[in-house]
């Protein structure tokens, strides 16, 4: 028996969506990781052969195609859980550069968008990449607007269960490897200086503290230079934004996900302990 987990990728156009999985992608296949990712089509085979290929000569992953669908399979290796050896998680993305979350862009098809939301509904965890750069592009009242529409919007949408089911919700704010965010990484009021008080007011209000927690996170990471000086690893470039150095150094990029899988264990534990029969490793 496998029991399935699903997760979903929620976040505005650019906020990095597409370079965090294809990161997280690349960590949990690396040989000594305690996770087995398999691509699930042929279309996320394609896409992750060139993404990987890119990020190892230092490029971000292109813009996402509209309507592209990706589809990780997670599982984990040896785990001695009982829970996570029945378990696989089914981590999906539909990406359209962010056109998808953002009706007000109006590139995409109500269906695609509706079929999108129909899927947020069913999953059990939520991963939302939040970017603490919009502020900078789009200005700090534009930004703010942006988000609380947005969130007003998911939430009419994916309705959330406050009594500590699903979804669960983990907000993952990227790009905190640049100076002035990294020194906010242990600010625990970052996301809402981020997204701004009305969005952060809507978020408080839609989902119980139980139910989502924030992450620091960045797919690139920071380095050390032979001064021993930190530095954020990517370089400003006539091209626009490179990737300094391809070791991967990513920041607490798993955390979010890992945090979901946690949630979504204990309510399954719970659902063998009041339904299922009292299960041990002898049963397997
Ligand atoms: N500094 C920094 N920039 C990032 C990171 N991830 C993404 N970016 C930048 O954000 C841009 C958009 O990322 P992308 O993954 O395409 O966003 P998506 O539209 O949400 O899929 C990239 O081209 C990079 O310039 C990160 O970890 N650190
Ligand atoms: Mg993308």
């Amino acid at each position: 028996m496998v029991r399935e987990a699903k997760i979903g990728i929620w976040g505005p156009r650019e906020s990095g969506k597409t370079t965090f999985l294809v990161s997280l992608y690349l960590e949990m296949s690396q040989p000594n990781s305690d996770w087995h990712v398999t691509l699930e089509d042929n279309h996320t085979r394609e896409f992750m052969k060139t993404a990987t290929g890119f990020m190892d000569d230092g490029t971000f992953p292109a813009p996402t195609d509209i309507g592209q669908v990706l589809r990780l399979g997670i599982e984990h290796k040896r785990s001695a859980n009982f829970i996570h050896r029945l378990k696989t998680y089914d981590l999906q993305m539909l990406d359209a550069s962010g056109s998808l979350v953002d009706s007000r862009i109006g590139e995409i098809s109500p269906d695609i968008r509706q079929e999108y939301f129909a899927y947020l509904r069913e999953c059990n965890g939520i991963l939302m990449i939040i970017d603490p750069e919009s502020k900078y592009r789009n200005g700090p009242e534009l930004s703010s607007i942006m988000y609380h529409d947005l969130l007003e919007e998911f939430f009419a949408e994916v309705p959330i269960n406050n009594n500590g089911e699903k979804p669960y919700i983990a907000f993952c704010i990227t790009k905190m490897d640049l100076n002035k965010h990294w020194e906010n990484r242990n600010n625990p009021d970052y996301l809402d200086k981020v997204i701004g008080t009305s969005a952060s007011r809507l978020v408080y209000e839609r989902c119980g503290s139980e139910q989502f927690k924030v992450f620091p996170i960045s797919a690139v990471g920071r380095y050390l230079t032979p001064e021993g000086l930190e530095r954020p690893n990517v370089i400003e470039t006539m091209e626009g934004l490179k990737i300094a150095r391809n070791e991967r150094i990513s920041l607490n990029l798993k955390s979010g996900l890992l945090w979901l899988f946690g949630r979504i264990d204990k309510n399954t534990l719970l659902w063998f302990e009041r339904f299922g029969r009292k299960s041990t490793d002898a049963d397997l």
